[in-house]
């Protein structure tokens, strides 16, 4: 590493994490209750990851709150209460800097540190690791933790920085100096409002917008299949029943494929009959959370019969929530079925565009040509906007790796490695890039998961795996090339037997918006049951597939 321009600190860590989101924060309180020296490298003033970020009016999670939370600490558990069965953002970022208080973690956690560089230094078995204000800190051990969906993606549309009015990134949105959520002094009150984007953020923003806005022009170029949320507020007596069932609530997680309290219904659509089918499919409609994907029956991800006769279902009853038929059609995805990207789930998201004061523009008819300094301009009209929001997304899982020049032995870089799309063992390590584990990294079962279910599972079994090396004497592990090719394969054929393939989706590692990038899978579709039993049987084995020494 070039120490021409770099101060390099004294200390050597024993390990590194890159990111002090819900992974982050966990792994650096297990790595130091094992006695390990960690340092803690995080780009925002403050701890939360996603939920320091995305502060947009409607944030919240589609898990419900109580499957969410950590389930490490009895403590927390019984001190924490969720106020709604589907948290909103502000309340999950209180939660987890209630985390940081109680466990002490902010005393090793460098805020405002943006990790630009880091480089593996084969000499001493070490990372180097280089901040964007020329800092450089070492460590045997490099953890990212950097979140599958935190590299923030602008439209690749000529003129954005032509605009003149008001405008945000839904996942960079403004923070409140004094709370947890959005600047409050963002109002949409009398304004013209333009949202760029319908996946799960932009789903939640424009409901929002929609109740305040003088006009809101929402601008689509595909539509997603969304599902009601049916949130509420969690009672005194549910308040009782969750805290006496967390041991089950973890448990159910624990037993299905994405860590949901949803399990599958065990029939499969195409052998049950149509007045059988539509009990279920209303059923799961009128319930709350993921359960319309998930708890559906168990051949809608993998048999296209299945899934058309699910997509009919959910597209007929967007057709009954809008007025317009023709308006309806354009809210219905044609290119790809229900479930095959990511079901935004929503509140009156479809009664929205029944109001005067919402307009959708198809981008598929009328594309948009660029930005102005007055608004959007498509090949039809101009829109005049004093407020342009773009949610659209982000570079998925190896983006945010991707924004950090990472470089192994003979000085490869991370970048060049995954240009054809990632190569990983478990999604937790690389060959050619010893001491370096990624958590929730590309092709980990954490891809497809209630998220803090799997990192809590990751991060345990990295902890395992580095005192194991302490306990033996071993100074570096990295990912044998075989064991590397076998788990890329067999993730490739895990996607395979599902219908995941057929979509163009982050899942697929789809973003026309970044040329450097190829679509590549990203996300492991074997379930999390089935990835935590190869973590463990590998651990069981002694580590079968990584070079130890
Ligand atoms: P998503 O799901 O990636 O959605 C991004 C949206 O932005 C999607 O509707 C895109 O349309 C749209 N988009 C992206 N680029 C453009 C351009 N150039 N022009 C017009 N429209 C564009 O991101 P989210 O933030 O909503 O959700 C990400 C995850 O966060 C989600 O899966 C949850 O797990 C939480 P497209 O469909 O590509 O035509």
């Amino acid at each position: 590493m070039s120490t021409g321009t770099e101060q390099a600190s004294a200390e050597i860590f024993d390990v590194i994490i890159i990111g002090a989101g819900i992974a982050g924060m966990y792994q650096l309180l297990k790595l130091r209750e094992l006695g390990f020296s960690v340092k803690v490298f995080e780009a925002g003033g403050d701890v939360g990851g996603t939920w320091y970020w995305n502060r947009y009016p409607g944030c919240r999670f589609d898990s419900e709150s109580y499957s969410y939370g950590y389930s490490f600490s009895q403590e927390l558990l019984d001190e924490w209460q969720w106020s709604e069965h589907f948290a909103p953002q502000p309340e999950t970022l209180r939660y987890l800097n209630l985390v940081a208080d109680k466990f002490d973690l902010r005393g090793d956690i460098q805020f405002d540190s943006r990790v630009k560089r880091a480089v593996f230094d084969e000499d001493n078995s070490q990372w180097a690791v280089a901040l964007e204000d020329g800092s450089c800190t070492r460590a045997q051990f490099l953890i990212s933790a950097t979140g599958p969906l935190s590299a923030p993606q602008m439209p690749n549309i000529a003129g954005t920085e032509d605009y003149q009015g008001e405008s945000f990134h839904t996942a960079l949105w403004p923070r409140d100096p004094d709370g947890f959520g959005g600047r409050k002094d963002i109002d949409f009150t009398g304004k013209r409002i333009g949202v760029i984007g319908t996946g799960a953020s932009g789903v939640q923003v424009i409901q929002e917008i929609a109740k305040s806005a003088q006009q809101l022009f929402v601008f689509q170029r595909h539509p997603n299949w969304c599902a009601p949320l049916k949130n509420g507020p969690i009672s005194e007596k549910e308040q009782r029943e969750i805290k006496a069932s967390y041991p089950e609530i973890f448990n159910t997680c624990s037993e299905n494929f994405g860590s949901f309290l949803h399990s599958p219904d065990s029939r499969l659509a195409v052998e049950t009959s149509p007045e059988d089918r539509e009990a279920l499919f209303d059923e799961l409609y009128a319930a709350p959370g993921f359960g319309i994907a998930l708890a559906n029956f168990r051949d809608i991800m993998v048999d296209p019969k299945a899934n058309t006769i699910a997509s009919d279902y959910i597209a007929d009853r967007i057709r009954q929530r809008i007025d317009d038929p023709q308006l309806a059609e354009q809210l219905i995805p044609k290119n790809h079925g229900f479930g095959t990207r990511r079901v935004p789930l929503e509140t009156n998201y479809y009664e929205v565009y029944n109001q005067d004061n919402v307009s959708l523009v198809d981008l598929r008819e009328t594309p948009i040509e660029r930005i102005t300094e007055l608004g959007v301009a498509t090949t039809e009209q101009e829109y005049a906007l004093d407020m342009l929001i773009y949610a659209t997304g982000f570079d998925p899982v190896t983006g945010s790796l991707n924004r950090i020049d990472i470089r192994g032995t003979g000085g490869q870089k991370l970048k060049d490695k995954w240009a054809d799309g990632p190569q990983t063992y478990l999604g937790l390590q690389i060959e050619g890039f010893p001491n370096f584990l990624t958590l929730v990294g590309p092709h980990n079962g954490a891809t497809l998961c209630n998220i803090p279910r799997c990192i809590e599972q990751n991060v345990e079994w990295v902890s395992e795996l580095l005192l194991h090396m302490r306990t033996n004497k071993l100074a570096y592990v990295e990912a044998a090339k075989d064991a590397e090719a076998d788990w890329t394969e067999h993730v490739a054929e895990a996607a395979a037997r599902t219908l995941f393939p057929t979509a163009d989706s982050w899942f697929m590692g789809v973003n026309r918006n970044n040329p450097e990038r190829k679509p590549g899978l990203l996300v492991y579709a074997g379930g999390v049951p089935r990835y935590k039993a190869k973590c463990d049987e590998v651990a069981a084995r002694d580590y079968e597939g990584f070079v130890l020494k």
